[in-house]
């Protein structure tokens, strides 16, 4: 398996617009699509163009990681949080949101379940629980010391998503070995962020994103669509993508909540988001790009792969009352979001799980070819 290291970014035009069906033929070979031909396809989907576009992305993919995917188990630790996200369930103030916060050893219980399934990555995802924030100088010191005992009990590479955190934890989050911080900005539109993550900061949010770069670790960035975002935004984002030297990179289409400011938007189709995932991946062909059960649950899984993406992400053991985020409950107890359960889904995309070993090597050849200088260069927002 090859992989990227210069996350393209979608190319600005030079030459006037050529029409639109030769330029996604091409998109598979020459890595780039423009930004107006990006946001044509984003507002006018005509099937027609959608089914080359989607083979493109596929192309690309199968140039990068042949027929191999990676597959991330998802443990949300606690749903307890101290912000106000108007898209989110978990939302401080939400009565209807399930609130649980479970013991270490609940932990490693799960992760060993999901490591004997075959899984290539533990997700460990939290809300910005008050109880990680009691000891201020060792802020997230529970998150630490779990991130440390799943990786060494596990062996497999670990992911913490656990909020935003200051330059301290992030020292403590790489020395306990945390391989990932995933982070997501959800927008790049200032005004639109203030709308959704309401009472926290654009700016922070970024830097510490480029703080984690710097520090060796890797970096995921996401988007969420279906928010009133403009085709542009999402271009925008991309770009944005792209100077972060993000490592992952994904869009998750918004999920109304109960209880939540947002719980009577009508609910989007995932549309824009598979063309937002074919889209990256011809702007970043060697990088990893969730499908992600959380927003359609199984039956959402094959167009998401079908529009390029190589990470199913959000596998959830049963049996352990374990919440998703956007689909709380969503095939998890019927087993529906495990190795097994996605099986057939992979086989009809002629899609297998990649051998960990493809896993580690990809995060190693990452790490390795994204020198200290290029962590350095990363730009925030
Ligand atoms: N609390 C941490 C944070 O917000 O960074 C970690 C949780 S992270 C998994 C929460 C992410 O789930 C959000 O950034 C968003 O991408 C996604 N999400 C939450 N609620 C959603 C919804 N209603 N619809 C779609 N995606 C949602
Ligand atoms: C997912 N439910 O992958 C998870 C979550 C957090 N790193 C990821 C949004 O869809
Ligand atoms: Fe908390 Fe994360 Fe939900 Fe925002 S998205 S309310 S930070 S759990």
């Amino acid at each position: 398996m090859n992989s990227d290291h210069s996350a393209a970014v979608i190319r600005a035009h030079r030459h006037g617009p050529p029409g639109l069906a030769a330029i996604l033929e091409k998109a598979a070979d020459n890595g780039g699509i423009s930004r107006t031909t990006a946001i044509r396809l984003l507002d006018s989907p005509a099937p027609s163009l959608l089914k080359k576009l989607f083979a493109a992305a596929r192309r690309q993919r199968e140039r990068h990681f042949g027929n191999r995917v990676f597959l991330y188990g998802f443990l949300y630790i606690s749903t307890h949080c101290r912000n106000r996200c108007s898209f989110c369930l978990y939302r401080k103030s939400n009565t209807r949101a399930v609130r649980y916060r479970k013991t270490l050893a609940e932990i490693a219980d799960s992760a060993r379940q999901l490591a004997r399934s075959g899984v290539h990555l533990i997700d460990l995802t939290a809300g910005e629980d008050p109880s990680f924030y009691t000891d201020e100088t060792n802020g997230l010191a529970p998150v630490i010391d779990t991130v440390k005992f799943i990786r060494s009990d596990t062996g497999l590479p670990v992911m913490a998503s656990v909020g935003m955190a200051a330059n301290t934890v992030l020292d403590r989050l790489a020395a306990a070995g945390a391989d990932w911080y995933a982070c997501y900005q959800e927008t790049h539109s200032r005004q639109l962020f203030d709308q959704l993550r309401v009472g926290q900061s654009f700016e922070d949010r970024c830097r510490s994103k480029v703080a984690a770069k710097a520090k060796g670790m890797l970096v995921e960035e996401g988007l969420r669509c279906g928010v009133g975002e403009t085709s542009r935004d999402l271009v925008h984002s991309v770009d944005a993508m792209a100077r972060l030297g993000a490592d992952q990179v994904r869009v998750m289409t918004f999920i109304p909540q109960a209880g939540t400011p947002m719980a009577d938007q009508p609910p989007a189709s995932s549309l824009r988001e598979c063309i937002s995932i074919a889209l990256m991946r011809i702007a970043f062909p060697g990088l990893l790009i969730p499908a992600s059960l959380d927003v359609d649950g199984l039956a959402g899984l094959k167009r998401r792969l079908d529009a390029g993406a190589n990470v199913v992400t959000s596998l959830v053991p049963p049996g352990r009352g374990l919440a998703g985020v956007a689909q709380s409950t969503l095939d998890i107890e019927a087993g529906g979001r495990t190795v097994e359960g996605i099986a057939p889904i992979l086989r009809a995309c002629g899609l297998q799980p990649a051998s960990i070993d493809q896993y580690r090597n990809w995060i190693a050849e990452r790490k390795r070819t994204t020198c200290l200088h290029e962590r350095r260069a990363a730009r925030a927002c």
